[in-house]
């Protein structure tokens, strides 16, 4: 009927480890989807949000081109295309969400020895995030090779590709039974709504501002 004509688009992780999380707020939030996966685009029944089911790597760039007002993604994956990207900040993080954490750990075979930083001097690290990686690197002052890989990280080592790796770790057990430990942690993560950094009409400013009065009610009663 009346339903306004502006509506605002929600980039959310097709599937995997977000989208089950993604979709339970929204439906704590209020907001009513039917059958996700099955189509790109979704239209919420009850509000002027729409949804585009994507790659999770995907999603800082949808929300900074603005092809996307909003998205729903992991700050690691935010943070490294931010960095390269290059250029200023074209998102806004509007709320750190309560699901997705896990951290951004270097992590090296077992038997190899480690007393600081310095150890990894010359050393080939291979990671899926190599601009978290060099300029964590490059903080610490230390010269490291970065062999990018696109997943299977912690197979590197035996394969001979890397001496060490930099990967996610939320329980351990994946490092426990590649026979890695996690010696430094140079990225903390949890999943976080982020916006695009142009203002928003007045329409969806609205939309948005009841979406997040929701979403702070849902996030206090369940912390
Ligand atoms: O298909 P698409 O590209 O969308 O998904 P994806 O496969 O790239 O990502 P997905 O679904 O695996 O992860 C999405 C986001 O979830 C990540 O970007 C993180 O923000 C967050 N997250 C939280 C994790 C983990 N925990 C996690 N444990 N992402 C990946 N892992 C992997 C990690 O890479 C390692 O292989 O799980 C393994 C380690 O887990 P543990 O429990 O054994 O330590
Ligand atoms: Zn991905």
């Amino acid at each position: 009927a009346n339903l306004p004509k502006d509506r605002l688009r929600l980039a959310v992780q097709k599937s995997g480890r977000l989208h089950t999380d993604s979709m339970d707020l929204l439906k704590a939030c209020g907001i009513k989807i039917k059958s996700p996966k099955e189509k790109l685009l979704l239209h919420a029944d009850n509000f002027p949000l729409d949804l585009l089911f994507v790659r999770d790597d995907d999603i800082p760039q949808l929300v900074m081109d603005g092809v996307c007002d909003l998205g729903i993604v992991g700050q690691n994956v935010l943070e490294e295309s931010a960095l390269e990207r290059g250029t200023a900040n074209a998102y806004v993080s509007e709320r750190v969400l309560d699901f997705g954490g896990c951290r951004l750990a270097i992590a090296l075979p077992e038997e190899r020895p480690y007393a600081s930083v310095k150890d990894l001097a010359g050393l080939r690290i291979a990671t899926s995030y190599p601009q978290l990686t060099k300029r964590y690197l490059a903080q610490q002052g230390v010269s490291a090779d970065v062999v990018t890989l696109s997943g299977s990280v912690e197979i590197a080592p035996r394969l001979g590709l890397a001496d060490v790796i930099c990967d996610l770790v939320s329980s351990g057990s994946t490092l426990e039974a590649n026979k890695l430990r996690a010696v430094e942690t140079i990225f903390k993560s949890t999943a976080a709504l982020i916006r695009n950094a142009r203002p928003l009409n007045a329409e969806k400013a609205h939309a948005l501002e009841i979406i997040l009065r929701r979403l702070d009610g849902v996030q206090k009663a369940a912390g």
